[in-house]
């Protein structure tokens, strides 16, 4: 297939005023009736009517009541139309339960459900399936099953029918139905334009009793948009359902979100603090899309990260209210640098704004997301708060209603602001992550920085251009005083010098304060430096940044010399660990060592080849090491970091949590896994059960506990899916492939699912020095599943292609293994348009 180019947009040949739209439901043969109001769009440059349509039986068609016989070609139909508006009918056939791609309309579990972004609708009837065909929808539901849901409000119902009326303008792919044996949790909130609506999170009858934080998370949500962006729901009802067998996290459906069970499913039993924290996430996420990718869409899906990083961006700043604003800023750097910038690192790199794609669920992506929201978060430091409020009401108020584009929110800034955004648009334009790299000097009371900006090549783009840089920095007096605060510079130029006067002594800057730009920040520190940080830095990123560098540094001279942890590093870790004027969650933050993946990509970034079993070694090492080091504090702060009362999965009853599992999991190297075997037979939450059992896998120890867990849970899928995935992700790196092997034969292996088959296969592609074995048997097994997978399922096979990503930065010997795979794959007859696009760029 020919790739799709942004260069060549244009706007749609024909306009929908109105989308009426009735199913008969059946497993296999599903009708689908249309009558679509299509009207020439004037602003056209061609007239030609065609409809997508994919994998349609198409039983009639009509125009303006007259029959028609169009030319139907395996992407859509062709048809001679009125140069007039005209009504279009037509009836197509179509079969949910053989649906395994889990795009369009499918069935789980019973349950028939939609997924219709990016380009699902095609599969459900002929329609200009576009983001910028914006229409009213009026949709019939006939099927003999109790609840029958789609978008907008009810508008009608009796036994086995029901219809609904969305007012709101939307694109097709905010198509949603559902039907199903369903139970609701409800609740009302009246919005603050004194709205009523009912609230409905819909799930399984087992699951019954199991959402109400979602149902909490959202009202959290709806008060915040209002409170903090102006935004208020639209609809008188807002369902949110959740489905046993999803290709992602969730979909924002008008008035109808969609989400993968385990993002809603919540119980202290059953779900960890971490589930409680994803799910109110995303909830979040998904809410706020209402405006920011409902009431304003994308002109086309180059614009993917309009919608989705500005409202990654807002479901960040509302988990920073919720819980904390420094520990959510290290947890998404956290995540930025593991995925993101190692996407941008590698053959997959592409601009925030891609500008060709062949297959657009390949898009859905850590740069378009994470590093989208980034460029929002750096946009925000440019203009001040004031000024993002003034242009954020200014893009609401323009463009309501509208499918837009980059450049129309780059406008909105620069009209509310008068601040020019032509330099600053090239993080929408260039891939790759910008090194920056500092050197400074101290004469006569002037300090100075000098800093050069560097962005690497990328697939494409070999040559790159200065971009506009917020450097956030803060000066240190050598006592611990903050002699200047929070600064942003403002880096425009390939090589720029900063100067501050009047310093009586040479002082320790603090740059880079709360990651004010997605850069990696290049500059020599010796570990005094780092470790003055670590105790005095007022900006709890940099705080917790100069640790975590310590520890990296540490760890590569492990790796180098072989040799002992660094004492000074150790006394510091200890020093913070017991600091009780730091919040818990933050220590426990600090407590946790870089990963093994975002070590490898450190040691290639100094130029040297990573080993990743010497580096699972050597983080063992020094895991054991600092178990050794603050041997006496563990027990201490096993005890001291209770949580009295029922369980809350808040963040400050979460953060003691996490400070206490980590303490159990050093305590576990140091007594044999005996206090982690009390603690997970006492345990009455999931956090505690999992952080218990995490803790004795990862000292090889635990098989009668995933046994017991095992006989226990078995009837719990979610539950089971973290079963599943804890086995692969922390088993030894020799018994990694083998356990995931086994697994796969486990007649519970439903592989199927998109959750198991990522708790499974992408546990092992986590475990980084068990899927990099040398021997090839991790690829081998990972290839061998995708290529399976791939037949039925190919978006989410194509998703877990990424694992192979790294191939470049490693050994000649795990290269060529790795080619070998990813050619293996590429020559398979049939391969997916999502697989082999992935495959390509992968090995080119
Ligand atoms: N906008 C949605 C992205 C999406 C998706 C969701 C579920 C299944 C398939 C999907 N393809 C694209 C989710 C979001 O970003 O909110
Ligand atoms: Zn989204």
């Amino acid at each position: 297939p020919q790739p799709v180019r942004l260069s060549d947009y244009t706007p749609p040949a024909f306009l929908v005023d109105k989308v009426e739209l009735t199913f008969h439901l059946h497993p296999t043969a599903t009708r689908v009736l249309s009558k679509i109001a299509f009207r020439p769009n004037p602003a056209a440059v061609e007239r030609r009517f065609f409809l997508h349509g994919e994998g349609l039986d198409l039983v009639s068609a009509q125009i303006d009541g007259t029959p028609v016989t169009p030319d139907i070609t395996p992407e859509g139909l062709t048809c001679t139309v009125p140069d007039a508006p005209f009504t279009w009918q037509a009836e197509v056939r179509i079969s949910p339960e053989t649906n395994t791609a889990l795009e369009g309309l499918y069935m789980s579990n019973g349950m028939y459900c939609t997924q219709c972004e990016a380009e699902g609708f095609r599969k459900i009837t002929y329609y200009p399936d576009r983001p910028d065909v914006m229409a009213p929808f009026t949709v019939r539901i006939e099927g003999d099953l109790p609840v029958l849901l789609s978008n907008g409000n009810p508008a009608a119902q009796g036994a086995g029918w029901a219809e609904w009326h969305d007012p709101w303008p939307k694109p097709a792919y905010l198509f949603a139905l559902v039907a199903g044996e369903l139970v609701a949790t409800s609740g009302r909130f009246t919005t603050c334009e004194g709205r009523a609506v009912d609230l409905n999170i819909w799930v399984r009858p087992a699951d019954q009793g199991k959402a109400d934080y979602a149902l909490d998370a959202l009202i959290r949500s709806m008060k915040w948009d209002e409170r903090v962006y102006g935004r208020a729901y639209d609809l008188d009802v807002f369902n949110i359902v959740a489905v046993d067998d999803f290709n992602m996290g969730a979909m924002e459906n008008k008035g109808l979100n969609i989400f993968n069970a385990r993002y809603v499913l919540a119980s202290p039993e059953t779900a960890t603090d971490r589930d409680y924290e994803n799910i109110e996430r995303i909830i979040a996420h998904e809410y706020f899309h209402n405006w920011t990718g409902n009431r304003i869409t994308c002109r086309d899906w180059f614009q993917l990260c309009l919608k989705e990083g500005l409202t990654v961006f807002r479901d960040q700043q509302f988990a920073g209210d919720a819980r904390s604003h420094a520990v959510k800023r290290i947890e998404d750097v956290i995540a930025l640098r593991a995925r993101q910038f190692r996407e941008d690192g590698g053959p997959l790199a592409h601009p925030v704004r891609p500008e060709s794609y062949t297959e657009i669920n390949n898009f859905y992506t850590a740069t378009v997301y994470e590093k989208g929201a980034e460029v929002i978060g750096m946009l925000r430091r440019l203009v001040g708060p004031e000024g993002y409020d003034k242009a954020l009401a200014l893009y609401f108020d323009r463009h309501d209603g509208e499918a837009a584009t980059i450049e129309d929110w780059l406008k909105v800034f620069e009209d509310a602001t008068g601040r020019d955004l032509t330099q600053f648009k090239r993080w929408y334009s260039q891939a790759g992550t910008p090194r920056l790299h500092v050197t400074d000097d101290f004469k006569d009371g002037t300090y100075t920085l000098h800093v050069e900006q560097e962005t690497p090549p990328t697939p494409g783009q070999p040559e790159k251009h200065p971009q506009v840089i917020p450097l956030a920095v803060g000066l240190l007096s050598p006592n611990g005083d903050e002699v200047v605060p929070t600064t942003v510079l403002e880096l425009t130029e390939e090589a720029q010098n900063f100067a501050f006067e009047g310093l009586g002594a040479r002082p320790v800057p603090s740059l880079l304060r709360g990651f004010s730009a997605p850069v990696i920040l290049d500059r020599e520190t010796s570990a005094e430096e780092r470790a003055f940080l670590l105790a005095h830095d007022t900006d709890p990123f940099n705080k917790w940044e100069a640790g975590r560098a310590l520890a990296r540094d540490v760890l590569v001279a492990m790796l180098a010399e072989n040799a002992a942890p660094a004492p000074a590093y150790l006394d510091a870790l200890a020093a913070m660990a017991r600091d009780e004027a730091l919040d818990p969650a933050f220590r426990a933050l600090a407590l946790r060592l870089p990963g093994e993946d975002q070590l490898a990509e450190d040691l290639h970034s100094r130029g040297q080849t990573p080993d990743p079993l010497a580096i699972h070694a050597a983080r063992e090492r020094l895991k054991t090491a600092v178990a050794a080091h603050l041997g006496a504090l563990w027990p201490q702060l096993y005890d001291q970091m209770t949580c009295p009362g029922a369980y809350s999965p808040g963040a400050a009853d979460a953060g003691r949590r996490a400070l206490r599992l980590t303490a159990l999991a050093y305590l576990a190297r140091l007594d044999r896994g005996a206090r982690a075997r009390t603690h997970f037979a006492a345990a009455d939450n999931m956090t505690d059960e999992i952080g218990a059992l995490s803790a004795l896998l990862e000292i090889g120890a635990g098989r009668d506990e995933l046994d017991r867990f095992a006989r226990r849970w078995r009837d719990d899928r979610l539950v089971m899916d973290k079963w599943f995935a804890l086995q692969v992700s922390l088993a030894h790196p020799e018994t990694a492939v083998d356990t995931a092997r086994r697994l796969t034969e486990h007649p519970d292996f439903n592989w199927k699912n998109p959750n198991r088959f990522r708790a499974v296969i992408g546990g092992l592609t986590m475990n980084a020095a068990g899927f990099h074995d040398g021997s090839g048997a991790g690829y081998r097994l990972v290839a061998d599943w995708l290529i399976r997978l791939d037949a039925v399922n190919p978006q989410t096979a194509a998703r877990m292609s990424t694992a192979f990503e790294t191939w470049p930065r490693l050994d000649r010997a795990r290269q060529a293994l790795i080619r070998a795979e990813l050619n293996r794959i590429a020559a398979r007859e049939g391969l997916s348009r999502d697989m082999a696009e992935m495959v390509g760029r992968l090995l080119s």
